[in-house]
């Protein structure tokens, strides 16, 4: 068997180059987290995610090996390529089988997910679910426009009734989804809502997401300029529209007064609609890993193997 040999980097004096501490290095800064420029259209919402996505790297000091950023398809899920670091854009829909393998097998990471409307709830709504009720340990950001954008403005599953799109050039007929009580019935352990309009909010929100050990879901109203201008505007303060926090009195371990929080008509509540504690997929798959190593203690992987091949005999 080949044998690979890593080496520390010597120095010309031949003293190891001794690696920084996390506590010595410095947080990145948007100049070296930005890649190229963003093509989405001049004042589209997505942008105001992208820099607070960016201010949140340098707030909590992820490092560049650290930053994991996964997306399906959409004008929002074009969202990786706009970070100078690790991250995929993948199929539309499927950034989280995607994202749950690497939350799975990294738990030094933690991964994010950007998703749009169609992409998380259409195409991707089964994946939605099933990664809610896993509760696998991730944070999925649905930058929610009510359409989709990058296909040029047909109706999304968030779209209102009465919406003309070009797949509905009457008016949209089908009852939207609520991206609120669908995530707490799938089994989403945090779920929040915010606005691209409130950038002191969606960091906020991202920070709570990040800091909580399991799936944590955040819709972001995030407007698209080009196909559903002023969809939003009932939601801004400097469109005459109201922005209205969660009263501190919301119990968020509360499902049903969640429930009730996400049955209010738009614009509603802005905050962490529900926050509970279960065991994650990584903490019981990582219990599992245990209990079966311990079984194996002292034996070699080729050992292991040929046992099973003997007991398939
Ligand atoms: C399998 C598959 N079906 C359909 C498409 C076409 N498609 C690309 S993006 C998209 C919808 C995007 O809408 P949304 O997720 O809301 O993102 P937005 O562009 O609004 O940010 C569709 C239908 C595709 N790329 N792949
Ligand atoms: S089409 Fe809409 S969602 Fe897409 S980049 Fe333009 S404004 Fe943003
Ligand atoms: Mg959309």
């Amino acid at each position: 068997m080949n044998t690979i040999h890593f080496q520390m980097p010597t120095r010309l004096s031949g003293s190891p180059i001794a690696p920084l501490a996390d506590a010595d290095r410095k947080p990145l800064t948007k100049k070296e987290i930005a890649a190229d420029h963003p093509t989405w259209c001049p004042g589209c919402g997505d942008f105001s995610v992208l820099a607070l996505y960016f201010k949140l790297i340098e707030r909590r000091k992820i490092f560049h090996e650290k930053v994991t950023t996964i997306a399906g398809i959409g004008c929002s899920s074009r969202f990786p390529y706009f970070v100078q670091a690790h991250g995929a854009h993948f199929i539309h829909g499927r950034a989280l089988p995607f994202a749950s393998g690497v939350s799975l097998s990294r738990p030094d990471l933690h991964v994010f997910a950007f998703s749009g409307d169609g992409d998380a709830f259409s195409i991707g709504g089964n994946h939605f679910n099933h990664t809610a009720r896993k509760n696998i340990k991730m944070t999925l950001v649905v930058m929610d426009n009510w359409v989709y954008g990058l296909t040029k403005k047909q109706t999304s599953p968030t779209s209102p009734l009465g919406f003309k799109s070009k797949t509905d050039t009457w008016g949209a007929v089908d009852q939207p989804i609520n991206p609120m009580k669908q995530a707490i019935s799938a089994g989403a352990t945090f779920v929040a809502r915010t606005t691209h309009t409130n950038p002191n909010h969606v960091l906020q929100m991202m920070e709570a997401a990040m800091d909580h050990d399991g799936f944590s879901f955040i819709e972001c109203l995030s407007e698209c300029v080009e196909f559903y201008e002023g969809a939003f505007d009932a939601s801004n303060p400097r469109k005459g529209g109201k922005f209205d926090l969660i009263p501190p009195t919301h119990d968020v371990t509360d499902e049903m007064a969640a429930y009730k929080l996400a049955d209010e008509a738009f614009p509603g509540k802005f905050g962490i609609f529900y926050q509970v504690k279960r065991p994650t997929k990584n903490a019981r798959e990582a219990q599992i890993q245990q209990a079966a190593q311990e079984k194996v203690q002292g034996q070699a992987p080729w050992q292991i193997l040929q046992k099973s091949f003997e007991r398939m005999r």
